[in-house]
């Protein structure tokens, strides 16, 4: 089997949520010494964006979805500490959270590792994380950049006043959007600096809102 053959496997096994497929193609192409980067963006990510077509059209169900996410979040354990940076010293601290309402984790997964690959230091709140919490946390962190992850509507009104808790609690951090539901009118409405519209963009966007020469 070839590199390709490998990556078309693994896109297969994931959009057919089959576990013990995932886990066995993603060892198979660690094993070949594949790039994570590479298996990240044509397998993973290819394969949930086909599932979520799949779901909207109707083909697949929330339990195929479960099944899904299971075998993705395998995976990407698998495969994070291949994306994890040679150098030490941390390009800074990005405390990321899934807003109030909303329980989608894998795209934020998948935001975590890109930027551990690149050496950030990231505090995971986890998903359906209420503005007061998001506030507590970033006293107790400072971290450089407060990050929210989210594909559901309703939480709109959730990041609005997450935004508007953070500023008036005096907390400094730069603070980032993402996820389906994101776009450059939401963002304006929700008052946060920055959105992007995938995670290699996000990782633009941070490094030049931390330092004006960062990578372009
Ligand atoms: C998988 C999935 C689920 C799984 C989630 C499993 C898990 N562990 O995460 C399960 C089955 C649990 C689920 C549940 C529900 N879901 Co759902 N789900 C999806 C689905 C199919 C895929 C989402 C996904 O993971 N995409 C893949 C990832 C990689 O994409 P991503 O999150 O956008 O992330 C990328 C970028 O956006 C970026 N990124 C993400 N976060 C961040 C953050 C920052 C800071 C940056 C810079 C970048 C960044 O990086 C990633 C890589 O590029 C979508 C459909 C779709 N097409 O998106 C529906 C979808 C999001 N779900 C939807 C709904 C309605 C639900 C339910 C309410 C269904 C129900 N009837 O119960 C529940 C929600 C419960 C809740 N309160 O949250 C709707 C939301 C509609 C809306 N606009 O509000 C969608 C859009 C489906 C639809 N068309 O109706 N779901």
């Amino acid at each position: 089997m070839n590199e390709k053959d490998v990556i078309n496997k693994l896109q297969e096994s994931i959009i057919d949520g089959s576990i013990e497929d995932s886990i066995k193609y993603v060892e198979l192409a660690i094993d070949m010494n594949m790039d994570a980067t590479i298996i990240l963006k044509e397998a993973i990510i290819k394969g949930a964006d086909e599932v979520g077509k799949m779901y909207e059209n109707e083909k697949y169900f929330l339990a195929d979805l479960i099944l899904v996410g299971d075998a993705i979040n395998e995976c990407m354990n698998l495969i994070k500490p291949l994306l994890k940076a040679k150098n030490e010293e941390s390009l800074g601290t990005i405390m990321i959270g899934t807003p109030e309402g909303d329980i989608h984790s894998i795209g934020k997964s998948l935001i975590i590792s890109l930027l551990q690959g690149q050496g950030f230091n990231v505090i995971d709140l986890g998903v359906d994380i209420p503005p007061s919490k998001f506030v507590e946390e970033a006293k107790n962190i400072n971290p450089d950049i407060i990050a929210m992850s989210s594909l559901m509507t309703v939480t709109i009104s959730k990041m609005r006043e997450t935004v508007m808790q953070i500023k008036n609690a005096g907390i400094n951090s730069k603070i980032i959007l993402g996820g389906g539901i994101v776009s450059e009118e939401t963002c304006k409405s929700i008052g946060a600096d920055a959105w992007a519209k995938d995670g290699w963009e996000g990782i633009r966007i941070i490094k030049n809102m931390l330092y004006t020469n960062g990578d372009d």
